[in-house]
């Protein structure tokens, strides 16, 4: 009898494994070690660069941190909201019905993230990069609405 609750119970925990393991995740890491570019940090703003400021991979000389990104599928910081859970450093993708909606979104004070339109953090393109502020409607002319498809952060 203990026998069969036991292979009851391992089953019960074999099925329930992919079940959880099937959720899309909203961001999956890219590559490693990647050498932020010198854009300010300290001076709250958002920026618009061009393919120069593009990460390289390399060594990493400052301490691997880690922050949350607010995203919202809507200006004002409305709509569909998550929390990202990212360290810094390290290029995300983003998934889970994230690509391409985010339209409002906060950068954690000392921490600036640059963000692209495609997946993978690709190099020579335009990027905006958000440094230690809020974001209340990317829909601003700027052409960043609905978009963005990866992004990086640094501090
Ligand atoms: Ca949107």
């Amino acid at each position: 009898m203990k026998f069969l609750i036991s292979a009851a119970l391992l089953a019960a925990v074999a099925f329930g494994a992919p079940v959880e393991q099937s959720q899309t995740p909203s961001i999956t890491p890219v590559g490693i070690d990647y050498t932020p570019p010198h854009l300010p940090v300290d001076q709250p703003g958002v920026y618009e660069t061009n393919s120069g400021d593009a990460p390289k991979t390399g060594i990493v000389l400052t301490k691997r941190a880690t922050l949350t990104i607010d995203v919202w599928a809507d200006s004002n910081f409305n709509g569909r909201h998550e929390g990202l859970r990212s360290n810094t450093n390290q290029c995300y993708t983003l998934g889970n019905g994230w690509n391409d909606q985010i339209s409002s979104l906060k950068v954690p004070s000392g921490f600036s993230c640059i963000f692209y339109a495609n997946s993978g953090c690709p190099s020579g393109q335009s990027t905006l990069t958000v440094a230690s502020t809020n974001v209340p409607n990317l829909d601003n002319g700027s052409g960043w609405n609905d978009v963005i498809s990866s992004y990086l952060c640094y501090n």
